[in-house]
């Protein structure tokens, strides 16, 4: 009874939040046109994020409490990301133009949230070093920071795409061979650190392909047109894979090492 009560606080105002965002795009005037692939890719992962976000925050129930943060924290990236996305698909159905404020704006608040999972599921078995997290989140802001001021004209995009690599390397140092792998190594149980090591490889691959759309957006020296819409659509996949794709995995460790507390 009161949990049923409390689970319709929560969800209320999510959902709430969700509509009053998607009321703010119908009320523009362009409709999505039939050729827009970039546009429709948009308008696809808006909803895939929205889906996403009420199953995390439903599944929580399914977990033991040790587990139900890191399951909020996946709720809450696709949530962030779903009420961006709906912007981002505005400016581009509108414009025509690359969202790169929205898409930075986004990236500040989820990439963090994405950094906290790690942290989390392993606070989730063992006692880890706040260093871990704070490490990890200045690596974080020197990639976006660098990222941000070659997106937005503020430097040379070459300049910044380097700085923006220096950031992301030293975030790959410190899962692959810093104190957060060692943790995972140490003191993890097989499922965890199964877990642990792909959230590591999504980290390296999938995030590798966000280098990959800017490279194709700014530095092949093609044409405005053509570089916009490869740099949004490799942006667009990208999201799918590393935020719903990673808050799965997530969920699956913690679904199976919930059970296995229980019998
Ligand atoms: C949900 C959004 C995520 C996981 C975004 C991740 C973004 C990156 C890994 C961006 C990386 C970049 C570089 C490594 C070089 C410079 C340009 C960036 C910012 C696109």
């Amino acid at each position: 009874m009161t949990f049923k009560f409390m689970k319709a606080r929560v969800l209320a105002p999510v959902g709430a939040f969700a509509l009053s965002a998607l009321g703010s795009g119908q009320a523009m005037a362009s409709t999505l046109a039939a050729d827009d692939f970039v546009g429709i890719s948009f308008w696809l992962i808006s909803m895939a994020l929205v889906a996403s976000t009420v199953f995390f925050f439903l599944e929580r129930d399914r977990v033991s409490p040790k587990w139900k943060t890191s399951l909020t924290v996946s709720g809450l990236v696709t949530l962030v990301a779903a009420v961006h996305y709906f912007y981002m698909r505005d400016v581009w159905v509108e414009t025509g133009s690359t969202p790169t404020v929205y898409r930075y704006i986004d990236w500040l608040i989820t990439v963090p949230l994405l950094m906290i999972e790690f942290y989390l599921i392993l606070s989730a078995i063992t006692k880890v070093s706040v260093g871990i997290f704070w490490r990890l989140m200045v690596g974080t802001l020197v990639m976006l920071v660098g990222g941000y001021l070659g997106e937005a004209g503020y430097m040379d995009v070459t300049v910044a795409f380097i700085i923006g690599m220096a950031g992301w390397a030293y975030i790959l140092y410190e899962i692959f061979a810093g104190e957060a792998s060692k943790v995972s190594a140490q003191s993890a149980p097989p499922s965890v650190q199964s877990a642990f090591n792909t959230m590591r490889w999504i980290v390296t691959i999938g995030w590798a392909i966000y280098p990959v759309g800017y490279f194709f957006g700014y530095l092949t020296g093609s044409s405005p047109e053509t570089s916009a819409n490869a740099l949004n659509i490799i942006y667009n996949l990208a999201d799918v894979l590393n935020k719903i794709a990673f808050g799965l995995i997530i969920w699956q460790v913690a679904v199976s090492e919930s059970e296995k507390s229980k019998g």
